[in-house]
Parts: C-alpha cells; sequence; structure tokens
C-alpha cells in the first residue's frame, strides 16, 4: 500500500525513505510532488507536533491516502530556542539552506564555544483519512562549530556536532546520521504506530 510523505524538502525525502526502508516497513513512499494538487499548507502551529500533523492531515485529506509528515529544526540554546520551528525560514527566504545557516552563524559569531550548545528537533506525524492522527518526536544534541565542514546531508548539518562525535552532520554518511539523528528517531518510533493502523 501507498503511505504519502507529507514533505517538498528532498533532504527530509531522501533520509526518510532510507530511514523507513531500514527500519522494514514495505509501503510504496511517494513525495508530495507526486500531488500537483496539495496544497501549500501554512504552517500555524505554534509547535513542531502542530505543524507536523496540520501537513499530515492536508496530505491525508487531498490524496485519500495515509500520510506521514515530518516538522523539524534546530533549537539553539543560547537563542532561547530559536530558529526553532522558524529554522526553514529564518533568514526571510523559505528553504535557502545556505542564507539560513550563514544568517545564524553570523547571529553567534561573539557566543563562545561553552554556549553553543543546541540541538535539532523532529516531530513525526502520522495522519489517515479518517482524520487518526498520531505524533512523536526525537531529538538530537549537539553544540554548533563557528564554521561549517562537511557536504552531506542539508540545512544546518554543517555546522552542528553531535554531542560524542568529532564531526558535523554533514561529515557523517548517511547511514550514521540516520542512525542518531532526531528523523532517525522519531520515524523509527513511528513504524510500529503505522504498521497497527495500516497492517
Ligand atoms: P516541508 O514543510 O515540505 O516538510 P520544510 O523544509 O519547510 O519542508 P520544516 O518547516 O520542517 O520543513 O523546516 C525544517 C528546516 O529545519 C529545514 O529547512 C532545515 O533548515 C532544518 N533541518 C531540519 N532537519 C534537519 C537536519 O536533519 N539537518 C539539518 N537541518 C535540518
Amino acid at each position: 500500500t501507498r503511505l504519502i510523505l507529507a514533505t517538498r524538502n528532498h533532504g527530509k525525502i531522501t533520509e526518510l525513505k532510507a530511514i523507513l526502508a531500514a527500519a522494514g516497513l514495505s509501503h510504496d513512499l511517494v513525495g508530495a510532488d507526486a500531488y500537483p494538487d496539495a496544497p501549500d499548507v501554512k504552517e500555524t502551529g505554534v509547535t513542531f507536533a502542530e505543524n507536523a500533523l496540520l501537513k499530515a492531515h492536508a496530505l491525508a485529506q487531498v490524496t485519500g491516502l495515509p500520510a506521514v509528515a515530518d516538522d523539524s529544526g534546530l533549537c539553539v540554546d543560547v537563542l532561547g530556542g530559536a530558529p526553532g520551528i522558524f529554522s526553514a525560514r529564518w533568514s526571510g527566504s523559505h528553504g535557502d539552506d545556505r542564507a539560513n545557516l550563514a544568517l545564524l552563524l553570523d547571529q553567534l559569531s561573539d557566543v563562545p564555544d561553552e554556549h553553543r550548545a543546541a540541538h535539532f528537533a523532529c516531530a513525526a506525524a502520522l495522519a489517515l483519512p479518517d482524520g487518526t492522527e498520531r505524533v512523536v518526536e526525537g531529538r538530537l544534541r549537539g553544540t554548533l562549530r563557528s564554521e561549517p565542514a562537511g557536504a552531506n546531508g542539508f540545512g544546518y548539518d554543517p555546522i552542528l556536532q553531535p554531542d560524542g562525535d568529532t564531526r558535523t552532520c554533514a561529515e557523517m554518511t548517511p547511514e550514521e546520521k540516520n542512525a542518531i539523528s532526531h528523523r532517525g528517531k522519531a520515524f523509527r518510533e513511528l513504524v510500529p504506530v503505522v504498521r497497527e493502523l495500516l497492517g
């Protein structure tokens, strides 16, 4: 059976397909791009969980199929949790990873290493066309580098160095990142829920 990935972020789609396949989910995974009628969902929630549910429900309604969505971001301690749910549009232009990362580095330029703690957060939501919903969350804690390093992954990966590692997420292989990431944790927890509700 088909399961819609309610996202247009190709970095996420690549990771979600790998994470869900490695967890043994055998559904046919299709990105939102395959549905021209899919709405551009307004992320009006104030939490990752609310926004993930908004996106999952919108796609489940439009397609008549079960949908999973990911709302995620980088939460910086010294910024009181910002950019948080605004991570994709921190610089003002939605999805411009380079501009968002450059602005954040600029804002942190005077912050010393011992105060550069941050975490990635991910809410993974499942919605069915009948309105059934589930949502779970995962986190990855680390510190922020002052210079980007690595070419893998997407978004803020070149500046987040997970606790217990000497590399940034962008210096890891996809498998290494998925094994410890916020997204990996959240979606591995969602898999048994998908199985329970969809078979
Ligand atoms: P969809 O709403 O279509 O899923 P989006 O990119 O708008 O795509 P979000 O609102 O959830 O999605 O924004 C997530 C942003 O957080 C993303 O653009 C990255 O900048 C950042 N982010 C999330 N997960 C990340 C990860 O694993 N590595 C690096 N940055 C990440």
